[in-house]
Order: C-alpha cells, then sequence, then structure tokens
C-alpha cells in the first residue's frame, strides 16, 4: 500500500516534467537530430521512426536502471554502527529469469523492427521511372542516367572532385557533380565504382550504399520534395576523400527532361561504363586471367 502511494505521487512530477519537455520540443529533436526534414524520400520517415522509437525505448531502461542503481545505493548505504558485510543475496530466481529475458526481448524487438525496416527499404518495387547508373570514382561520381536520350541509350554527366575555395565556403559548389532526379517518380540507382570501396551517401535522404568493386548494388526509392541535397562519399577512400562530393537536385518532371536535354545537346549520349574502371587485378577482368 505504502509504495503504491509513494508510486502515485511519483507519478505526478514525471508527468508534468513529461509534458514541458515533449511540448517545448522542436521539429529537429522529435527527429532525434536526423538531418534534413520529414518525407524527403519514401523512406526517410520509416528511418526516422525506427531511430526516435529505439532510443525512446532504451532512455526509458536507462532511466529504469539509473533510478535503481541510485535508489539501491542510497537506501542500503552503510548506516551508522554498522559493521560487516550486508545480507548477501544470491540465486535469486526471479529476479534472475526477469535480467535474462528483458534484454532478450529488448534485443529480439530491435532486431525484428529493424529487419522489417531493413526488408522495406531494399525490396525491389520494380517498373523504376528513371533508372541511374552511378560510378564512384577517386575522388568524384559519373552518373549515368540509362534509358534516355535519343534511341534510349543513355545520357551521361561526368563529376570532377570539389574545389577548395579561401572563401567562406570551403568549397566551390558551382563546380560540384550533380545528379538530377524527378520528384514523386521511383527512382533505381545501380551502384559501382571504378577504382577502391566507395559509399554513396545523399545526407538528407538517410541512407547510403557501399560501392564494391566487381559488384554492382542497388538503391530503390521516390523522391518526395524537391530541392537541393548534398551527397557526399561515406567511405574512406583516400587522399581527397573529403572533396569526394556531389549534389541531388530533385525537380519537377519538365526541369528534368530540360536537363536530360541539355545532356543530349552537349553531346553526352551514351554511358560512361565499364570500359572506365581501372582495376587491373579484379577476378573475372582480363588482366587476371592472362596473368
Ligand atoms: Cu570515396
Amino acid at each position: 500500500m505504502r509504495s503504491n502511494r509513494r508510486l502515485r505521487w511519483a507519478t505526478i512530477p514525471i508527468a508534468a516534467t513529461m509534458v514541458v519537455v515533449l511540448a517545448g520540443c522542436t521539429q529537429a529533436q522529435l527527429r532525434g537530430f536526423m538531418p534534413g526534414e520529414p518525407g524527403v524520400t519514401n523512406h526517410t520517415d520509416r528511418v526516422t521512426g525506427l531511430w526516435v522509437t529505439s532510443w525512446i525505448v532504451l532512455l526509458v531502461v536507462g532511466i529504469l536502471t539509473w533510478g535503481l542503481i541510485i535508489w539501491a545505493a542510497i537506501a542500503y548505504r552503510r548506516r551508522k554502527g554498522q559493521t560487516g558485510l550486508p545480507v548477501q543475496l544470491r540465486y535469486n530466481l526471479p529476479i534472475e529469469i526477469f535480467y535474462t529475458i528483458v534484454p532478450l526481448i529488448l534485443v529480439l524487438g530491435f532486431f525484428a523492427f529493424t529487419a522489417r525496416d531493413q526488408d522495406a527499404i531494399e525490396s525491389d518495387p520494380g517498373d523504376p521511372d528513371v533508372t541511374i547508373e552511378v560510378y564512384g570514382k577517386r575522388w568524384a561520381w559519373d552518373f549515368n542516367y540509362l534509358n534516355e536520350g535519343p534511341g534510349g541509350d543513355g545520357v551521361f554527366s561526368p563529376g570532377i572532385q570539389a574545389e577548395e575555395t579561401d572563401g567562406p565556403e570551403t568549397i566551390n559548389y558551382d563546380t560540384l557533380p550533380v545528379l538530377y532526379l524527378p520528384v514523386d517518380q521511383k527512382v533505381q540507382i545501380d551502384i559501382h565504382t571504378r577504382d577502391v570501396l566507395h559509399s554513396f551517401f545523399v545526407v538528407d535522404f538517410l541512407y547510403k550504399k557501399d560501392m564494391v568493386p566487381g559488384k554492382t548494388n542497388y538503391m530503390y526509392f521516390t523522391p518526395l520534395k524537391t530541392g537541393t541535397y548534398i551527397g557526399k562519399c561515406a567511405e574512406l577512400c583516400g587522399e581527397y576523400h573529403s572533396l569526394m562530393l556531389f549534389q541531388v537536385k530533385v525537380v519537377e518532371q519538365d526541369e528534368y527532361d530540360d536537363y536530360i536535354q541539355s545532356l543530349v545537346d552537349a553531346g553526352q549520349t551514351g554511358t560512361l561504363g565499364e570500359d572506365y574502371i581501372v582495376n587491373q587485378n579484379q577476378p573475372g577482368t582480363e588482366a587476371s586471367e592472362t596473368d
């Protein structure tokens, strides 16, 4: 009875604190300080949801654990006149079962929700509206827009490494490689590298994928918000890794079509494909067979 009443008294300040804390939450805090804003792609809210919910569960566990530690330290502290060891408790079966099962439930829960979300993000929805081949290279990006241009042979945009400047902006954003994507269209990205491991990362899309020599990885998503987003290499790939940047412009369909046409007009038809892979010692390449 007594502990029940004590618990009831505790709920009032806890609830009041929660109300104050949550009411003062900014959008950034509610999203767990993840970059970007809600609904940038069809996957970002799912990623943010998993992140924020996991943190809430972990904080609840943390507060309970810290509370119990502090409570035990105060309630069972050595009092005046006490000598020797306190009563030693062991083989307390209910407690042992409790602290085995609770972490098990937590780990299985985190695993299940992660697997569910990963499966949703990774699965191929099929019938992409645009398919873009991305090649990472030390230290820039080439973009091949497949099935576009005359005859559907594709158009391409070769990128250069970011240029450093002395100004307040440390790099020149005007010369960054740019990937154009039409808003509200199903996008498939085929991910390759021409040399070492890189990682294709669009920060606000909350997802990245390794670019592995001799392997093609895929990313599927639908951009839902027009805007310009920063992309970067997320796998240390050498001296100028930090300058391996690009921009993603999510635009309306007609602006996207204009951009594709501008590449056609510039004579950038076809694709910059495997011919430019510089690795000579990869399984399956000519070089390794003749060596
Ligand atoms: Cu890189």
